[in-house]
């Protein structure tokens, strides 16, 4: 990284840039999928199941195929006779504790048997979408309901009704890490062990814009092309064309243009998407399918929805000597792409936390259910763990009577690197120094006055503590492979210099939200010396990006960014060669720095501007020694993780006669290594820390265990957090760079919602701690709070 200049400041590597493509977004401009208008287009909507779990006994299509606007109908037997596959499932373990995974089918359309509610059953495409929704409500589907299982717990118990014939106990795997023996060896000498049981509520994604997609197929050219709400199109494409739809990947181009959010709920294949670009050419009509909020609810692959019991064994001075875990995680209905890693390397990897636990076992249970899959959502694995682990540690300092902040300190990792007893091998960081400026930042030593003067209003007031770990930068592919995973994750960028020396970055990488169009062009125009209005980045496009793994598991900077800063490797060395050239010096001799070539301990130089025209417009140009242009290609393979953490210190008080918990402060300390935006950086701790809060207090996504309905279909009865649900953040840095890429950062795009959801509820257990509640499950609604003070027998 080049040193700041005042110019750099102004745009570069640590600049608080404001966005650029914002300009677009604010004045209206931007092009997301629903906004395709192609000519002839055609609209779908999905006949989806009503029950949880029915066999489809036949589908009567007369009456809706009569119907006014009405192309076309298809149901799952359409599919099956023109051998359309099924979602590919197991993307990333193939074999859990030393049996094979089971891997069941997952038709795009259901084909004889619907298993969740919202299963989508038949496609009606017609010129409107609102004749395709009416025609759809005409087709007669006879359906034999079956018995239905919605919780894990229920799922496991013998006799269960089962979701596939290939799992009759529900059971996708069991799949396990850690040392057992020691573990339990380690049991056997603790002075105290803390127990829980937890359960991690399931969350509906909910990103602003709902999934969409639009295809049309080009007969001449046999050929299609396919917009969609995606975070990854260079996957979605693989997935679709060679395992669903048997196409020549050459032959299908996917667009995931301006994206409204995804948190993790558009990295998926989805059935829509398959099922359009597939009837687009059955047809020969664009058609287009933008998903109701209401079937968003009952479509998009939901997040958590663990059930875990947890031991942490201490010795008398509140060392931790091991821990052990058991979670059940429930996968739904079917295997989602990525399911099987969240609840197994994404989570069980992550039970160390901050901290020297010597001896660490996990099993966990992958069990059907029928009800939506559930997937990877913002964190995937990683708030679970961090839950598990921060409850775990604050429970224990209660039991034991030892200071949140000093039971943390007491067992914090200091040494590095650190191998965890859980496969991961931390690179770096100071645990103590985002606790300390938390501490500070929080006014820690306030707060039993500002207890004692709540009390004084009749309010209870808590605080809580969360000193978090996560694993970013999906995903190294030796560490990926050891663990089991199909595939590792690297990631492409290529470096177009044009010949007038504007620079447009093609990166495989995916912004939604992130503000990729600023920030990868600040680390370019740092690097290059140029300004950021001379880079362009360019994503989201199979046909003009070479290839990508997309974006999630906030992997965009270090792992995008590091290939970005590789290719740029390249184009600094090609760039010497020319300078060297024009400079008439060799080549080992020139320095690269301020956007100008130098001989070495002179002052020649040529600037960046006349190497990029000289590559393009060659004159005396040694032809047979350097080819013309200058336009580099990088992929890059993390060695390792990145690994931020930091300090969460929420602060809430509570109306002991509702129940109501309000947050009134939230303090978040962490370690991204170097940061390229603070801005936007602090806008995506800020994003993720009212999505904590919401799974804390407020989102729940409930089905009937019985009947398998979903119950909280709506933003009625699904509760996102407000405005007025979260405080003014306090959020600050402290920086160890990561010690294996080239930028030395971190992914911060998740950490909000990692760290949050145990501080918040630490402080709700400390603020009614008095009362003798010792436990609550998220969501901590008033109900819950209220019934938990009340069995607590206590009464403010
Ligand atoms: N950044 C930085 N310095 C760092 C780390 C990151 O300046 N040390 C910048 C990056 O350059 C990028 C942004 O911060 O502009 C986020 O970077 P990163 O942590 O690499 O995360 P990704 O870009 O890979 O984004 C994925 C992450 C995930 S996994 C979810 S889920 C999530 C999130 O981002 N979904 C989001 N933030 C979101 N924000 C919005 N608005 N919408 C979503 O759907």
């Amino acid at each position: 990284m080049n040193a700041p200049t005042d110019m750099k400041l102004a745009t570069g590597i640590g600049a608080p840039v404001l966005r650029k493509e914002d300009y677009r977004f604010l004045t209206g401009s931007g092009r997301y999928t629903d906004d395709v208008r192609m000519d002839h287009q055609t609209y779908a909507c999905f006949l989806r199941s009503p029950h949880a779990h029915a066999r489809i006994k036949g589908i009567g299509k007369d009456a809706a195929l009569a119907a006014p606007g009405v192309v076309a109908i298809y149901t799952g037997d359409d599919l099956a006779a023109d051998k359309v596959g099924g979602l590919p499932c197991g993307w990333l373990i193939t074999d859990v504790h030393g049996q094979p995974m089971k891997e069941p089918p997952h038709p795009v359309l259901a084909q004889g048997v619907a298993r969740h509610v919202g299963d989508p059953v038949a496609m009606v495409i017609a010129e409107s979408y609102l004749q395709a929704k009416d025609a759809a409500e005409l087709l007669e589907v006879d359906y034999e309901v079956m018995p239905a299982v919605a919780d894990v717990r229920d799922a496991l118990q013998s006799g269960a009704p089962a979701v596939h014939d290939i799992a009759p106990d529900n059971r996708c795997y069991t799949w396990s890490l850690g040392d057992k023996a020691a573990v339990d060896a380690a049991f056997a000498q603790a002075a105290h062990v803390t127990k829980l049981d937890l359960i991690n509520n399931r969350l509906v994604p909910n990103a602003i814009e709902p999934r969409a997609v639009s295809a049309s197929y080009n007969r001449a050219e046999d050929s299609y092309t396919v917009y969609v709400a995606n975070q990854n199109p260079h996957v979605e494409r693989l997935l679709m064309t060679a395992f669903v739809l048997s196409l020549p990947e050459h032959k299908v181009r996917i667009i995931a243009p301006d994206v409204g959010g995804g948190f993790g709920s558009k990295i998926f294949l989805y059935a829509e998407d398959a099922a359009l670009t597939w009837a687009a050419r059955k047809t020969n009509r664009p058609v287009k399918w933008t998903a109701e909020r209401s079937e968003a609810f009952m479509s998009d692959a939901h997040g958590r929805d663990h059930v875990t019991t947890a031991e942490l064994a201490l010795d008398k001075d509140g060392h931790f000597l091991a821990m052990r875990v058991h979670t059940a995680a429930n996968l739904g209905a079917y295997l989602s792409t990525f399911a099987s890693s969240v609840p197994t390397i994404l989570y069980a990897t992550l039970l160390a936390g901050q901290y020297k636990t010597p001896h660490i076992y996990a099993e966990v249970d992958g069990v059907f259910t029928h009800t939506v899959p559930v997937d990877a959502y913002r964190g995937a694995g990683r708030p679970e763990a961090a839950y598990v682990v921060e409850r775990l540690v604050s429970a224990a300092a209660r039991e034991m009577g030892i200071d949140q902040a000093e039971i943390r300190r007491r067992n914090f990792i200091t040494n590095f690197p650190y191998q965890t007893p859980v496969a991961l091998q931390y690179d770096v960081g100071d645990f103590n120094a985002c606790l300390d400026g938390a501490m500070d930042l929080a006014d820690v030593a306030g707060f039993p006055a500002r207890r004692e003067e709540a009390k004084q209003r009749g309010k209870l007031r808590g605080i809580g503590y969360s000193t978090y770990i996560e694993a970013c930068g999906l995903a190294p592919s030796n560490i990926a492979g050891a663990l089991g995973a199909r595939a590792g994750l690297y990631e492409v960028g290529e470096i177009r210099v044009n010949p007038t020396g504007s620079v447009t970055v093609f990166t495989g990488s995916h912004s939604h939200g992130q503000g990729h169009e600023t920030t990868f062009a600040q680390v370019v125009a740092d690097r290059l010396g140029i300004g950021i209005d001379q880079v362009d980045i360019v994503h989201g496009d199979t046909g003009r990006v070479p290839f990508g793994m997309g974006t999630y598991g906030s992997r965009s900077l270090s792992v995008g960014g590091s290939a970005i800063m590789k290719a740029l490797d390249k184009i600094e060395a090609k760039g010497k060669k020319i300078a060297a050239h024009l400079l008439e010096a060799a080549d080992t001799d020139i320095e690269f720095k301020d956007g100008k070539f130098t001989v070495a301990g002179t002052d020649k130089s040529v600037p960046f501007g006349q190497v990029a025209f000289t590559a393009y417009v060659p004159h005396n140009y040694p032809l047979e020694k350097l080819e013309p242009g200058l336009n580099e290609t990088a992929f890059y393979d993390p060695t390792n993780f990145t690994y931020p953490g930091g300090a969460h210190i929420c602060e809430v008080e509570v109306d002991p006669d509702t129940g109501q918990v309000e947050v009134v402060a939230m303090t978040a300390v962490d370690d991204f290594g170097n940061i390229i935006n603070p801005m936007i950086v602090a806008g995506q701790v800020h994003g993720g820390l009212a999505q904590g809060i919401g799974q804390a207090l407020l989102e729940n996504c409930v089905y009937d265990r019985e009947s398998g309905q979903l119950l909280t279909g709506s933003f009625m009865d699904y509760a996102m957090p407000r405005a007025s649900d979260v405080p003014s953040f306090k959020v600050d840095h402290r920086i160890t760079p990561c010690t294996h890429n080239p930028l030395g950062a971190k992914g911060c795009g998740e950490a909000g919602a990692i760290g949050s959801p145990p501080a918040v509820i630490n402080a709700v257990i400390d603020a009614l701690a008095p009362l003798g509640v010792t436990h609550i499950d998220m969501p901590a609604s008033p109900q819950r709070v209220w019934q938990a003070i009340r069995q607590a027998g206590g009464n403010a």
